[in-house]
């Protein structure tokens, strides 16, 4: 009976799978894009002649509108993209009065701290933003800053030892903007106390610091929640660190997380490419504040992201141990119990995290998100001011190399050598050769770019595998992988998670040490990465460069490596990896999928553990995965959380799902009990597709005794 049942759910497998694209293009969408695209107004501040980016549309199409500072011809996007000149710079000379924001990388607290009293001063005013090169783009957003002092991005932090008074004045100077003030109030938060502030108002008001921990305070200039606030007020926030009376760790740095789009981009996501700027203490890379370590230093940071977006956050080369995690609102010290080790850890909206790690080998390293989008090189302000198109952009890309085809969200830091470093194994290396190709027979019939593994022969110059070929790599051997690219644009491939040399970490232009740094492999040019993987787990190789158009395409795979005590057992390992569609997704967020499969399925036998190792390299998603049926969620064990194991009190039975993004993976141990069909969820957490796993379990073809001893 049950096997009747496995083959009926079997047959209606294609039916079954469900497909979700909630932003399909839509043709109706796209000539109301197109329509809106004439009915824009810019609005002008008070003093006329600058642009805070405050878009709103009118009814008129193209035509004159009236502002305070004259008339202004606004017609098409095109012309938005002339009032901003390439370099937008420019127009600050006609507004000397709009104070320039300075980036502040939060070292300085703001206020006069008394007698366990602070008393702080803010007001939020315009501010024109620099988040690239000095005298690079810029912008006029609202900003908050100390009386007296410039405004900054982020705003002043308030950093007191726990037990102080804050005695806060706050004065909105906007001529028209209502704010909403949030989070100046006492650690831990219950109630979001907001404080309103018309145009001209003042405030003031007392909180006690409250419990120690990394929070902040943000505002907006409605309603929004935190969620929703991704325009020009996005950058209206400020760190709240409370000290503990045990005292400060020395060097300790604390990074603000913020995104910022225009509102054409903010559509509801109603565009297939919403193109994001994103910033660390406001700055995007290559502009962000570089960092200089001693091998086997041990680095302290706090992140605290601001931004209405997820952020799965990767460290190259090293693991990290979040000590600590929590909201704007509330902020704990991990427990034993909690996974805190992996090399990615992602940070939804409005949460925090204090990190600790090692640099012990030297050589230049990134930690960055692994959402493509966040790490673009293409979204810079110029891009998103002149809402230039995909097409455009990727013309001009043949001149970026390297370090600027990335932009965004990331942090680079060189290690100094110290003491002896390890020598390269002796023992023959594994050889592998591992080609970049293209196919026209991707996903769904959409063309692709992926890997393909050479044995013997060479394979056929557009076969693809997606995705692609496992790697089978051991602990302690010396593995030589010679990458070849067959694509008509440069690459460079990433071997995320190990614990290796810079300069085959796969980030070209950065990856090395001065003098030896990693290039990118050019067109019919390869590169051999050599390294010794020290550990054994579940990991992840992907392209490093272009990562929207490639990493999407099909450029990734799983990584594993083998000891005596994690061996790969194709009957008892199974791999579960996601990732992106194929091209044809290049820029939207839509779609996925499972082993290179829109309907994945997978077949397992009552009673036997497997280890599931599930690999999250969608660049474009986080997603919540659930083992279950429809009414009950089931029971595993996390065995390994980015290729480390987990301690004995971490590895404990739980109820079958995780959430994760891009660049995580998991080890765990599942025992299905009886024969059925069940499935395991992937959901995005805001892309809009699902894609179930079929999980078609056997009845047990071993005898045991049941009836035990
Ligand atoms: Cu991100």
């Amino acid at each position: 009976m049950e096997a009747r049942e496995l083959r009926l759910q079997s047959s209606e497998l294609p039916a079954s799978v469900l497909w979700m694209r909630k932003y399909r293009p839509d043709p109706n969408a796209e000539k109301q894009q197109a329509a809106n695209a004439r009915e824009f107004k810019l609005e002008y501040s008070a003093k006329g002649g600058y642009v805070v980016l405050r878009v709103t549309h009118v009814k008129k199409s193209g035509g004159r509108m009236r502002t305070r500072s004259g008339l202004l011809l606004v017609g098409t996007i095109a012309s938005l993209g002339a009032a901003f000149p390439r370099s937008p710079g420019v127009a600050s000379a006609k507004n000397p009065d709009v104070a320039r924001a300075i980036p502040n990388d939060n070292r300085r607290p703001a206020g006069t701290l008394r007698d366990g009293k602070l008393e702080l001063k803010l007001e939020i005013v315009n501010a024109r933003w620099y988040p690239e090169a000095e005298d690079g783009a810029n912008t006029v957003v609202p900003a908050l800053a100390e009386v007296g002092r410039a405004p900054e991005i982020p705003g002043p932090m308030i950093r007191v030892p726990e037990g102080t008074s804050v005695h806060v004045t706050i004065r909105n100077t906007l001529a028209r903007a209502q704010i909403f003030l949030h989070g100046l109030s006492t650690r831990p938060v219950t109630r979001d106390d907001v404080v309103k502030l018309a145009p001209g108002e003042t405030k003031e008001f007392t909180f006690l610091a409250g419990a120690p921990g990394s929070y902040f305070y943000w505002a907006s200039d409605g309603h929004q929640t935190m969620n929703e606030r991704m325009l020009s007020d996005a950058m209206l926030s400020g760190a709240i660190i409370v000290d503990p009376k045990s005292g400060v760790i020395p060097g300790e740095r604390i990074f603000l997380v913020g995104v910022w789009r225009t509102e054409r981009d903010a559509e509801g996501y109603s565009r297939a490419n919403p193109r994001e700027l994103v910033v660390v203490n406001g700055r995007s890379w290559p502009y962000t504040e570089r960092f200089t370590f001693t091998q086997g230093d041990t680095v302290h940071w706090r992140w605290i992201n601001t931004s209405s977006a997820p952020h799965p956050m990767h460290l190259h080369g090293f693991y990290f141990d979040a000590t600590r995690h929590g909201t704007w609102l509330a902020d704990t010290a991990s427990s034993p119990t909690e996974i805190t080790r992996g090399n990615t850890r992602t940070m939804i909206p409005g949460t925090t995290m204090s990190m600790r790690f090692v640099p012990d080998r030297p050589g230049n390293w990134l930690m960055h998100c692994h959402l493509a989008i966040h790490v673009d090189g293409t979204a810079t302000l110029t891009n998103l001011i002149e809402q230039r198109s995909m097409a455009d952009m990727q013309m001009q890309s043949h001149a970026n190399h390297g370090m600027m085809e990335m932009a965004g969200l990331i942090i680079g830091m060189h290690v100094l050598p110290k003491g002896p470093q390890v020598a390269a194994s002796t023992l023959e290396p594994q050889r592998l050769r591992l080609l970049v190709q293209n196919s026209p027979h991707g996903i769904g019939g959409r063309p692709a770019i992926g890997f393909v593994l050479q044995n013997g022969a060479e394979p056929a110059r557009d076969s693809v595998m997606l995705p692609g070929p496992t790697l089978f790599l051991e602990k302690g051997r010396r593995a030589r992988i010679t990458v070849v690219n067959h694509l008509a644009g440069e690459t460079a491939v990433h071997w995320h998670g190990m614990e290796i040399e810079s300069y085959p970490d796969g980030v070209p232009g950065w990856s090395g040490t001065p003098g030896h740094l990693m290039p990118a492999i050019q067109p019919n040019d390869s590169f051999i990465a050599e390294f010794t993987p020290p550990r054994a787990g579940t990991f992840i190789y992907h392209s490093h460069m272009h990562e929207l158009t490639q990493t999407n395409s099909g450029m990734f795979g799983a990584l594993i490596v083998t000891d005596a005590e994690h061996r790969f057992d194709p009957k008892i390992d199974k791999i579960i990896l996601i990732g992106a569609g194929g091209a044809g997704n290049v820029e939207n967020r839509a779609g996925g999928t499972i082993n290179g499969s829109l309907a994945p399925a997978l077949e397992l036998e009552a009673g036997t553990t497997y280890k599931l190792r599930i690999v999250m390299i969608h660049p474009q998603a986080t997603v919540v995965i659930r083992l279950g049926n429809d009414s009950s969620t089931f029971q595993w064990t996390p065995v390994a959380k980015d290729g480390a194991d987990l301690t004995p009190a971490q590895s404990t039975p739980r109820a079958s799902t995780v959430f994760m993004g891009a660049g995580e993976t998991g080890d765990f141990l599942y025992t299905p009990e009886r024969p059925g069909v069940w499935r395991i969820d992937v959901r995005t957490r805001a892309a809009g597709w699902w894609l179930p796993v079929q999980i078609i379990v056997r009845p047990s073809t071993r005898r045991t005794d049941l009836g035990g001893s």
